[in-house]
């Protein structure tokens, strides 16, 4: 899953994708490096973000599906509203991708298939001191019950997403990579994204030198290694934004396992 995201304001490239044009181009470019499908948002969820307005989403991010899926490009739509995930199906996206987990009535009225995804309160607040008794637990069990929900509301096609970082420190997110053999157990395909994220400035920096601690778009060791490490312990997707270099992963790590 490559990301565009047609925001002024997303900790991984906010402002480079607002211009219509340009954010199709880029998709359409991440498809032609590998990606299967290209998630297109309107609003950062970045910690601290503040919330944006239905009609401003709908007006950065519809037009861009629209391009996208007038060129051939499998379209995931990343909101927590309904009218926006509604118009974006309409429009041509397939998979509604959605970190607030609720959306699951939307898919089941348009036939597009869910990303339930975990996160710990919201956006403005989920990173200050979140807390957990057993993180991988907490994390698993809500999400097989949103997955559950969304099957028995009839969604065919349903992923669940630890949501690396939502409402998570540092080490609840290495917890939660390190026992992803638990989400997988539960029989719904898994979605992991951590591309670009802050957990990796802080594991690719130097805890003696904060001026060391990379910016989001010189992560990409981290990103590569996490998306392997998620491959090969049973991830079915991952989402990222740098996509040919993912690819070269994907081919290498299923290649090892077709060998063992
Ligand atoms: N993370 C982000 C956005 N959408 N969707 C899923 N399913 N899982 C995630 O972990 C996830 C997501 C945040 O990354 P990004 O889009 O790069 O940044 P921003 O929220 O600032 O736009």
């Amino acid at each position: 899953m490559g990301v565009v995201n047609v925001t002024p304001d997303s900790f991984s490239d906010g402002g480079r994708y607002l211009d219509r044009a340009a954010a199709v181009a880029h998709g359409v470019e991440l498809a032609a490096q590998g990606a299967d499908i290209v998630d297109v948002g309107g609003e950062s969820t970045r910690p601290g973000a503040d919330p944006v307005p239905a009609a401003d989403e709908l007006s950065r991010v519809l037009p861009v599906v629209e391009g996208l899926v007038a060129a051939g490009v499998k379209v995931s739509i990343d909101t927590r509203k309904a009218e926006v995930a509604e118009a974006a199906v309409v429009a041509g996206a397939s998979l509604v991708n959605d970190v607030s987990a609720t959306l699951a009535p939307v898919a089941a009225a348009t036939g597009a298939g869910f990303v339930a995804m975990h996160m710990l309160g919201d956006p403005r607040t989920m990173q200050r001191e979140p807390h957990y008794d057993d993180v991988v637990a907490e994390v698993r069990d809500f999400l097989v019950g949103k997955a559950e929900e969304a099957r028995a509301l009839g969604v065919d096609e349903v992923w669940i997403d630890p949501g690396i970082g939502f409402g998570k420190r540092l080490d609840h997110n290495l917890d939660l990579l390190a026992n992803l053999d638990e989400l997988v157990a539960t029989g719904f395909p898994v979605l992991v994204a951590t591309s670009r994220k802050s957990s990796l400035g802080t594991l690719l920096g130097r805890a003696d030198r904060v001026d060391r601690v990379p910016p989001a778009h010189d992560r990409l060791e981290g990103s590569l290694a996490t998306a392997a490490w998620a491959l090969w312990r049973g991830a079915a997707m991952v989402r990222v934004h740098e996509v040919a270099e993912t690819v070269r992963v994907v081919q290498a790590v299923r290649s090892i396992e077709a060998a063992a």
